[in-house]
């Protein structure tokens, strides 16, 4: 195994530790919803936000024990996102991360409290203990992430998302529901693993920058897998766009071009992590794991 490989494991087996911990026992009542909850997070997903939040951390010169947290959060908003995504009102599928959907496991309305109850988790944990240097560099995180996860972020992106189906599209367009969609808490997962720590103003611009240019890779890999890769591979049904007639970086540039914007955003994402120096190696190899990824 590569120590690239390695340090990724290291961080999913912490992360696993740290989600089990915040979420509640499903011992103890509402026992179903807790069940749930942990059906939703637990033992899978690639955990790449959080990888990006130990990354940037990294830069900042930030604790890990710090890092753990506001990654536990933003992967909470995340877990919520796809289990709401999943349900029938929204993308309607059976399969996500290799087993079946919350809202098939259990039922719709226990599936809809799993994202709301995940949502507030993410806030009780960004409020619950010291992460950032001073309160005010906290109170700036709860901000950072309500306002990814909100209508002007992730939650508005899918609006666009659900509104366009079935509509051309242009490359602008699509570039703006992206940003929103899964750009939103890229972002977040990045600014946020940076603030655990001291980033100068110049560090934070350059992280933006980078965080910015992997959210649209990280999407425009997730089309060309969609439409490319078998379902058994990504552990959710593969080719839902074509099916649902769904503008994609695939359907508006076929695959090839796909592939060659990718590895573009790539470039400009190394390009922005060239005054950082040693500490950005990881988040230069996260760049690269992004865009090569198989699942
Ligand atoms: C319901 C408010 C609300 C939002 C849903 C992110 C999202 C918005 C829906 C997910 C739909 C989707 C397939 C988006 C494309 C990019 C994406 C977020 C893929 C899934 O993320 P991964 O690959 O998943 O990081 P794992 O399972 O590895 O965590």
């Amino acid at each position: 195994m590569s120590e690239f490989a390695a340090w990724m494991q290291g961080c999913q087996a912490r992360m696993e530790n740290v989600l089990s911990d915040w979420l509640p026992p499903a011992s103890i009542a509402p026992q179903r919803l807790h069940e749930a909850m942990r059906y939703a997070v637990l033992g899978g997903g690639k955990r790449v936000r959080p990888l990006l939040a130990f990354a940037a951390g990294e830069v900042a010169g930030a604790d890990v024990e710090r890092v753990q947290h506001a990654a536990a959060a933003v992967e909470l908003i995340h877990a919520y996102s796809l289990v709401h995504d999943d349900m029938p009102a929204m993308d309607d599928d059976a399969l996500r991360r290799g087993k079946p959907t919350v809202h098939v496991e259990f039922d719709e309305a226990t599936a809809l409290l799993v994202g709301d109850a995940l949502q507030s988790l993410a806030f009780d944990i960004l409020a619950a203990q010291p992460l950032a240097r001073d309160a005010a560099t906290q109170l700036n995180m709860v901000l950072l992430l309500a306002q990814a996860a909100g209508s002007r972020g992730m939650a508005g992106g899918q609006a666009i998302d659900l509104a366009s189906v079935g509509k051309p599209l242009d490359l602008t367009e699509l570039e703006f529901m992206h940003i929103h969609k899964t750009g939103a808490l890229i972002r977040a997962s990045v600014l946020l693993g940076a603030q655990c720590g001291t980033p100068s103003e110049a560090t934070l611009a350059a992280l933006d920058h980078y965080a910015k240019c992997i959210g649209l890779a990280f999407q425009v890999v997730d089309d060309v897998l969609d439409a490319e890769a078998p379902t058994a591979t990504l552990g959710k049904t593969a080719g839902k766009d074509a099916a649902n007639n769904k503008p994609t970086y695939v359907s508006l540039l076929g695959v090839a071009r796909a592939r060659e914007l990718a590895q573009e955003l790539r470039a400009d994402a190394h390009a922005a992590l060239a005054d950082l120096g040693a500490p950005a190696a990881r988040l230069r190899q996260l760049a690269d794991f992004v865009v090569e990824r198989t699942f």
